[in-house]
């Protein structure tokens, strides 16, 4: 948890890369991953890839699948190399929600005491802009992993929903704050108190998207949008994503003067000399990270 709490500069100064250059298993302390698959992809391997795969159970969001997404999220954090990273499941589901069976005998004092499932915030306080890349269903819990990410991509067969009602609980990471913010209060009231879905192009209408594409395209255009992200300044992407994050936090006046004190802290950066130069001498800026 310290790691994802240093400054965004010190998160981005190149370290040791992981063992992460194809598909492996393997995290980067050498542990096997068991619900996921971790790769780099991208013409200069910049983007980090993790694939959610529990295909029995519809990637159900289990605990050790959570801490595994952690886990490779934090090897990608640290990594000179990442730009952005993309999750994604399978083409049936991204996530089929938190897993129920693990859940089914939890009792209050044991949810409270041991602040349940309260990890999974990590995948919002990545530093690195994160793409969820979402074919079949995002339920639950799945659905409210998609919103923690930075963009969401669906697949044209994806499916959206908040179905714990009808298992007499409610959202609990973010499902009732975020998609409210994503669709407006009609929408979310009427997904968080029916348990109804909503199609792929629902869910671009009503913003909870931003493309829709044939789903054996999602993925590679999740990997071009986070080429694209890499292939500008990495620090300046942090200080970008900190100020648009800042808009669900902050009132319109506090958000404006934090965006203002970021956009100067640009003109200390090596980048922001460098792109400026870059277009005034019409050519292609070469960023440094610094
Ligand atoms: N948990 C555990 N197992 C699951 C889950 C799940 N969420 N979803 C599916 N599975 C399992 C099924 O049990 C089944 O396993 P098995 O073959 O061993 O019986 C397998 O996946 C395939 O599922 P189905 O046979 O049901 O497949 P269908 O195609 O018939 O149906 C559905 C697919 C519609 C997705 C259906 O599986 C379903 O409704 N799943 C549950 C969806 C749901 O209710 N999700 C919300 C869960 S609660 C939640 O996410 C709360 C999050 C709170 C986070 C709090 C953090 C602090």
């Amino acid at each position: 948890m310290a790691s994802l709490c240093r400054s965004a500069a010190s998160l981005l100064k190149p370290r040791a890369a992981p063992a992460v250059r194809s598909a492996v298993r393997l995290c980067s302390s050498g542990a096997r991953y068991e619900y996921i698959l971790v790769e780099k992809r991208g013409e200069r391997s910049n983007v980090g890839v993790i694939q959610l795969n529990r295909p029995a159970a519809l990637n159900a969001l289990c605990d050790g699948l959570m801490k595994e997404v952690g886990r490779a999220l934090d090897a990608f954090e640290v990594d000179g190399d990442v730009g952005a990273i993309v999750i994604t499941g399978s083409d049936r589901a991204f996530a089929a929600g938190a897993d129920i069976k693990e859940m089914q005998n939890l009792n209050f004092q044991d949810c409270y005491s041991g602040n349940f499932l309260a990890h999974w915030n990590r995948v919002s306080t990545v530093t690195k802009p994160v793409i969820a890349a979402v074919n079949g269903f995002a339920l639950g819990g799945g659905c409210e992993l998609a919103m923690m990410c930075d963009i969401v991509y669906a697949g044209e067969k994806a499916q959206f929903g908040q179905p714990e009602i009808l298992l007499g609980t409610i959202p609990g990471s973010g499902g009732s704050q975020r998609l409210t913010r994503a669709v407006g209060k009609s929408l979310a009231m009427e997904m968080v108190l029916t348990g109804d879905r909503i199609n792929a192009h629902e869910a671009k209408q009503s913003g909870l998207v931003s493309k829709v594409y044939p789903v054996d395209q999602l993925v590679s255009e999740a990997v071009k949008c986070g080429e694209k992200i890499a292939s500008n300044s990495k620090l300046v992407s942090a200080m970008a994503k900190e100020a648009v994050n800042a808009a669900f936090e902050l009132t319109l006046a506090e958000g404006n003067r934090l965006e203002k004190r970021l956009f100067h802290a640009t003109f200390a950066t090596d980048d922001r000399r460098e792109g400026m130069a870059a277009f005034v001498e019409k050519r292609k800026a070469s960023f440094q990270d610094k």
